[in-house]
């Protein structure tokens, strides 16, 4: 059996503004069970990344562990890849981040990889806002190790081998919203149409960008009396609106009625359009994303879309006002300061 994709690519397959065809953002063909939600979540990287055609080069994926985990070897085949620690790829991506600020990092986890092991190092990533897309991919059990129960398991939902989880889940957009998280969303592996403009978006988003996407696992948890089943899932999505993004630079042509949209401009002159939008919902406003999640909550509903985005956030960077360089590119000069400057600090002292 070979892992290797064939080469051919159709003569007329699009080409993007950089001149490559989607070909050029895939990775290694998949090794994952045949219907898996993960799989539907590179597929839908890999067209986010074409239609913002990023340089390959400039893009650093990085994981933990677990199937969700192992995905980033999927795509972007021509992109900078570290596939950490089981629940450690927050603290990797840190460290990545600060030694160079050029990179665009998406970072993948699972629930198990997120919501247990990795919690706290999840909590510190949202806090410090660290600019970077986190997507979770959320099946809602322990794929990798067989299925087991995770911590974002719905209360009283059953897996293939019929145990009912009893305990409350960890809902990662309501923890992300209430630590401070500048940019949140949840979306479903099996509805690319909004799953690929979130990511785009999330992409654009300077500062901390998470999203949940809930990711059926075929094999452990696509179940009759699962909460994470395709069926299930289908069955109680509720979106707070449609979502389009508008790249930065592109003419707005199309027209609607007024009321039935809502334009969000990110940093970078970007937009994200929200069609349609649920009766007073306002993504820039934490306040109405929490309580549109409970709300949600109370009715049995998934609550999908864009949750809450803060338009003009600082990320870490500016917080701790570092170089606005990569560091390997510092040479001596910028490094080492002189005798004179290191003379009138040690005097500031005195
Ligand atoms: C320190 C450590 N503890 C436990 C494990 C075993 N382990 C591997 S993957 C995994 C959970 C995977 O679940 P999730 O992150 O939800 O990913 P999925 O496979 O469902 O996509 C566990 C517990 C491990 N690899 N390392
Ligand atoms: S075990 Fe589940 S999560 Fe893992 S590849 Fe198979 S379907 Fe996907």
């Amino acid at each position: 059996m070979t892992f290797l994709r064939p080469n051919f690519r159709h003569p007329e397959a699009p080409i993007n503004r950089i001149g490559k065809t989607e070909k050029d953002y895939e990775g290694s063909l998949s090794t994952l069970c045949a219907g898996c939600g993960h799989d539907s979540i590179s597929s839908a990287i890999v067209q986010a990344c074409f239609e913002l055609a990023i340089e390959p080069h400039r893009l650093a994926k990085l994981s933990g562990i677990g199937c969700s985990s192992k995905t980033p070897t999927y795509f972007l085949g021509k992109s900078h890849g570290f596939n950490s620690v089981h629940g450690r790829m927050p603290s990797i991506t840190t460290g990545a981040n600060l030694a160079n600020c050029d990179l665009i990092y998406l970072g993948v986890s699972g629930d198990g990889d997120s919501a247990s092991i990795g919690l706290g190092q999840f909590a510190h990533v949202v806090r410090r806002n660290l600019n970077m897309l986190y997507v979770m991919e959320n099946n809602g059990c322990y794929g990798l190790t067989k299925g087991q129960i995770s911590a974002t398991t719905d209360l009283e939902s059953k897996n293939k081998a019929g145990v009912v989880n009893h305990f409350s889940p960890i809902d990662l957009t309501n923890l992300a919203l209430q630590l401070g998280a500048t940019f949140v969303a949840r979306s479903f592996s099996g509805d690319k149409e909004q799953l690929v403009p979130l990511i785009k978006a999330a992409i654009s988003h300077r500062g901390f960008a998470f999203i949940d996407v809930i990711s059926p696992c075929v094999t452990f948890n696509n179940n009759p009396g699962s909460k994470k089943s395709y069926v299930f899932v289908r069955e109680h999505c509720d979106a707070t609106a449609t979502v389009d993004y508008v790249p930065m630079a592109t003419e707005i042509t199309t027209h609607y009625e007024s009321g039935t949209t809502q334009d969000v401009t990110l940093h970078d002159g970007s937009v994200i359009r929200l069609l349609k939008p649920k009766e007073n919902y306002q993504a820039n406003s934490r306040r109405s994303a929490l309580r549109a999640l409970k709300d949600a909550e109370e009715r049995g509903e998934i609550l999908t879309g864009l949750l809450y985005v803060d338009t003009d956030p600082s990320d870490l960077h500016d917080n701790l006002q570092t170089v606005p360089k990569p560091l390997n590119g510092l040479n001596e000069d910028s490094l080492c300061p002189g005798n004179s400057t290191l003379q009138a600090i040690n005097d500031s002292f005195r």
